[in-house]
């Protein structure tokens, strides 16, 4: 069969996941509107897409008596901390459709994929999506998408790209904005001109790279990637071949094809097509699959090494066990055994035995793995991530990341005044109407705990992409915390009157009737120093007839420390503590009296 493959590129938000669910609903390989590619219960509360997902669509339909092409799909993730991801998916398909809203144009992740696109020599079709929006400027939209193709070096043949315009939501598509359409054919026939039938040498020995890892309680890992050439029959033996030189045989005990979402078992896979594969153990993400031992290795797929690293142990709180289900080391250290053989740039060091070392690429990487974890019912407490330094050439090196910040006018003096306190170099600033754009290279150091800042001082209307650029020579020191924490002294319930007293003093994480105990940080104060408070004293009751005041407290909304909030801005002598159902800073020792024992002891 004639197989197209390819991937759908954008900046957060755009439509990609959308179009892609249309696609397949127009070709009928769901029928339930419900059904999504988002399917991960996390994607679907928050919204966006996390892990890249790939789908087979057929087209015309099966059932349509005319030769029937497959076209594989791959739904990336749009979110900037996820580029990675992207670049990994890039390797292993003939082209891409990219993405963009045509009410606000290309964004800064528009330009990341579609440079690392260009890179590969893709030859991307340009989809314009939302023009329904009543905002919507496709024309603009298409010269700005023209102009960062350019300013990209994209050779002539890229940038004689195919434009197709689109309504994801309501599955429509046109060639021209003035064109009369009901459903996606205008796409899905540009897909089947512009991209290239899949090669399908099959005479040659058999080739297959995963791009993608998955894993089966019964089948163990699975590899998911395209087959370069050749045939692969369940029961033969192959050789995984790595970059470091190493060579493994082994056995392929399933092989599996894409139908809609669901995976179907197949007794054979061919050249041309994305398949998963069962039965290699040690297989990673870039090995070659060969048939035979002396078979040249496919080029290496790049993965980013982490750049922060934090500790996972278990939960000794007041409140541990209360919540959780799964609490002992023993369960922790399994289910992360488990994350290793799927979480791709994610390492764990065990040796230290009462604690578990957990290096990633960055606070959301982690903040996922956390949420997904207290989901599954377990419990445990992590400390303040930290950025990971080597020493290179005798060099000592952080990570650095390029942000690109787009601000309303009136916050970009905030904004520039914090890069600058956080080490933070401008590359370029541009103005745009009453947008201030501006770029700086950055140590990840400095950025730890600024995006909850940012947010707040923007008023949430600003946007903050980072992109990882590598290590650098260390910045030097960054002072970066000025609030202190407010913690509780007392082990009780905290009650309005109190808290009411605490909330002129300082940021409350917490409200009334909320269990808290000694040591936990129960907010902060705009001092930058701690501060040990009692939320669970009640008003004294004196002879005078009370007030209705009691009553008519007025409490601020507390700012709920959700994990990835957390774990910005938790202090160093503190840990996160992660159940079910809460999530509580607190601090590493408990008592006051205990915290100056150890100052002492340290000074
Ligand atoms: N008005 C309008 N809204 C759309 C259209 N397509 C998608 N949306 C909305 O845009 C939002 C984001 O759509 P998604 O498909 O999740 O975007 P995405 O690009 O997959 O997002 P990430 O995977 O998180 O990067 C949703 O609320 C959609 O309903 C469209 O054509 N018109
Ligand atoms: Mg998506």
């Amino acid at each position: 069969m004639d197989i197209r493959n390819i991937a759908i590129i954008a900046h957060v938000d755009h439509g990609k996941t959308r179009l892609t669910d249309a696609l397949m609903r127009e070709t009928g390989m769901v029928g339930d509107e419900s059904v999504g590619m988002d399917s991960n219960a996390l994607e679907q509360e928050r919204g966006i897409t996390i892990y890249s997902k790939n789908t087979s669509i057929f087209y015309p339909s099966i059932h349509s008596g005319q030769a029937v092409t497959k076209i594989n799909i791959v739904d990336t993730p749009g979110h900037a901390d996820f580029g990675s991801e992207v670049e990994r998916v890039l390797r292993s398909i003939d082209s891409v459709l990219l993405l963009v809203d045509a009410q606000e144009g290309p964004m800064p992740q528009t330009k990341f994929v579609l440079r690392k696109s260009l890179e590969l020599g893709l030859k991307p079709i340009v989809v314009l999506n939302k023009i329904d929006k009543p905002a919507a400027r496709p024309e603009w939209a298409l010269e700005r998408v023209w102009e960062l193709f350019m300013d990209l070096g994209a050779s002539d043949e890229q940038l004689d790209f195919a434009v197709v315009y689109t309504i994801a939501k309501e599955g429509i598509a046109k060639k021209r904005l003035t064109d009369e359409s009901k459903n996606l054919v205008p796409l899905l026939d540009t897909i089947l001109e512009k991209v290239h039938p899949a090669p399908a040498d099959t005479s040659l020995p058999f080739a297959f790279q995963p791009f993608n890892l998955a894993y089966d309680n019964y089948l163990g890992r699975l590899g998911i990637g395209r087959v370069y050439q050749g045939r692969m029959k369940t029961g033969d033996r192959v050789f995984v071949k790595k970059h470091s030189g190493e060579i493994i045989s082994g056995t392929i005990t399933k092989l599996f094809t894409f139908e809609g979402l669901s995976r179907k078992e197949v007794p054979e896979v061919s050249a041309g097509d994305i398949v998963m594969v069962a039965g290699l153990p040690d297989l990673y993400i870039g090995d070659t699959v060969a048939a035979q031992e002396s078979q040249e290795l496919l080029p290496a797929i790049k993965i980013d090494e982490p750049t922060i690293s934090l500790n996972f142990l278990v939960n000794n709180s007041p409140f541990a066990g209360r919540e959780g289900t799964y609490v002992t080391s023993r369960q922790i250290r399994e289910r992360l055994e488990k994350e290793l053989e799927v979480n791709v740039g994610l390492r764990i060091d065990f040796s230290p035995g009462d604690y578990y070392t957990v290096f990633g690429r960055g606070e959301l990487h982690i903040a996922i793995l956390l949420e997904n974890m207290r989901r599954e019912g377990y419990e445990l407490q992590v400390s303040q991530p930290r950025v990971i330094i080597k020493e290179i050439d005798g060099v000592i090196s952080e990570p650095f990341e390029r942000v690109t910040i787009d601000v309303a006018d009136q916050f970009s003096g905030v904004v520039i005044e914090k890069m600058a306190k956080r080490k933070g170099q401008m590359v370029e600033m541009k103005k745009e109407q009453e947008h201030v754009r501006v770029i700086y290279d950055i140590p990840t150091r400095g950025l730890l705990g600024y995006r909850n800042e940012f947010v707040v001082d923007t008023r949430g209307d600003g946007i903050l992409c980072g992109e990882f650029l590598g290590f650098k020579p260390h910045a030097g020191d960054i002072e970066k915390r000025d609030t202190g924490s407010m913690l509780s002294g007392e082990t009780g319930k905290a009650l309005s009157y109190a808290l009411s007293n605490l909330q002129e003093r300082g940021v409350l994480y917490i409200g009334p009737n909320v269990d808290v105990y000694e040591g936990e940080v129960i907010g902060n104060t705009a001092k930058g120093q701690d501060m040990v408070v009692n939320p669970i004293k009640g008003k004294h009751l004196t002879n005078t007839r009370s007030s209705t005041s009691d009553i008519a407290i007025q409490l601020t909304p507390p700012l709920s420390v959700t994990i990835e909030r957390g774990l910005e801005i938790m202090a160093e002598d503190e840990y996160l503590e992660i159940t079910p159902t809460s999530v509580r800073i607190r601090k590493q020792i408990l008592s006051e009296n205990g915290r100056k024992r150890a100052g002492r002891a340290s000074s």
